[in-house]
């Protein structure tokens, strides 16, 4: 039983980042949004990250979840487990068997930007679910969550600390959207990075062996496969940095020389300052007191607050 909406074109997708890019490459300070980082090489950087030393949050997760799988399903009793930034891994398999052990599950919803990353996750959690409904959502979860279906009681979740890659005004917003599809019943789970020590969060986004750095650096290869754009990214350093006023770390490109870059499908020619940096990302780092403000202005209540042992991450349950 697996069935795909489409809500995005490879079109869409296309003249989406020919717009970002001509906005953030005219913008001061220069600046590109952090979902472009992930064409096919950028995920598995991206998954080589999730397993170095230095990078805590997915393994924090990971225990919190193993430890609380049981209650997340008891608490929500849910039949349907929304997947926003879908996972097919072990994350996912930890809800959904948690939700089948309590007898309630019967439909699982990846949504994801990218359909062949989707495929391949519905296809191997509906073969290994048997008798479960997949409904897999091709959708950008920033702009068409009153897409998604309803019905039923849903677990949604947005796990990861994905939230942290939005600033506050736009977090804010994206939860009231969040809200206005929710009804009674249902229910948000959310993973979220904490503030901790500044040389451990710069460090996890900083690796020694430049993982990190090539993750970044992957954009740029996007921007040239895609737009036809001529950087060469081994001319920008890596820059990872922690700002202690909006409890995010922020990641850059700075060009190590003045350059000149055409990008010919904006028609048009950026130009670097030597040194100059571009903002990549950035990944904000929560305390309990300001997740719940800001799930309290957009109508959540928090219901449930668990963290690893260390503290260094929290899963939490919020109701609308
Ligand atoms: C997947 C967005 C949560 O912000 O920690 C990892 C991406 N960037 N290392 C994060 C990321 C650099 C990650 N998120």
């Amino acid at each position: 039983m697996l069935r795909t909406d489409h809500h995005l074109t490879p079109d869409d997708l296309a003249k989406a980042l020919r717009s970002d890019a001509a906005e953030g490459l005219t913008s001061r300070p220069k600046s590109l949004p952090p979902k472009w980082f992930y064409d096919e090489r950028g995920s598995e950087l991206f998954e080589e990250i999730t397993r170095l030393a230095e990078y805590y949050p997915t393994r924090a997760e990971r225990r919190i979840l193993r430890e609380r799988a049981g209650e997340i399903a008891a608490e929500s009793g849910a039949d349907t487990l929304v997947e926003l930034g879908a996972g097919s891994g072990e994350k996912t398999r930890l809800l959904l068997d948690a939700l089948s052990g309590a007898g309630t599950l019967n439909r699982f919803v990846p949504v994801d930007v990218s359909g062949d990353f989707l495929g391949e996750a519905a296809a191997a959690i509906g073969g290994a679910y048997p008798g479960l409904e997949v409904h897999a959502v091709v959708a950008d979860f920033e702009r068409h969550l009153h897409l998604l279906p309803s019905g039923g009681r849903r677990l949604v979740a947005v796990l990861g600390s994905t939230l942290g890659n939005q600033p506050p005004a736009e977090r804010v917003s994206f939860l009231g959207d969040l809200h206005s599809g929710c009804t009674e019943g249902d229910t948000l789970l959310l993973g979220v990075d904490l503030v901790k020590d500044p040389a451990r969060l710069v460090a996890a986004y900083d690796d020694p062996r430049g993982v990190t750095a090539e993750f970044n650096r992957n954009v740029l290869r996007v921007l040239n496969r895609e737009l036809g754009a001529e950087f060469e990214p081994e001319g920008f350093d890596h820059v990872a940095a922690w700002d202690p006023d909006a409890e995010w770390v922020e990641m850059r490109l700075r060009s190590r020389t003045r350059r000149r870059v055409r990008v010919a499908a904006l028609e048009s020619t950026v130009e670097f300052a030597a040194g100059e940096e571009m903002r990549t990302e950035i990944s904000a780092k929560f305390r309990r007191e300001r997740i719940e403000a800001e799930l309290g202005a957009a109508g959540f209540s928090l219901q449930e607050w668990w963290t690893d042992s260390a503290g260094d991450f929290a899963v939490l349950l919020a109701r609308p």
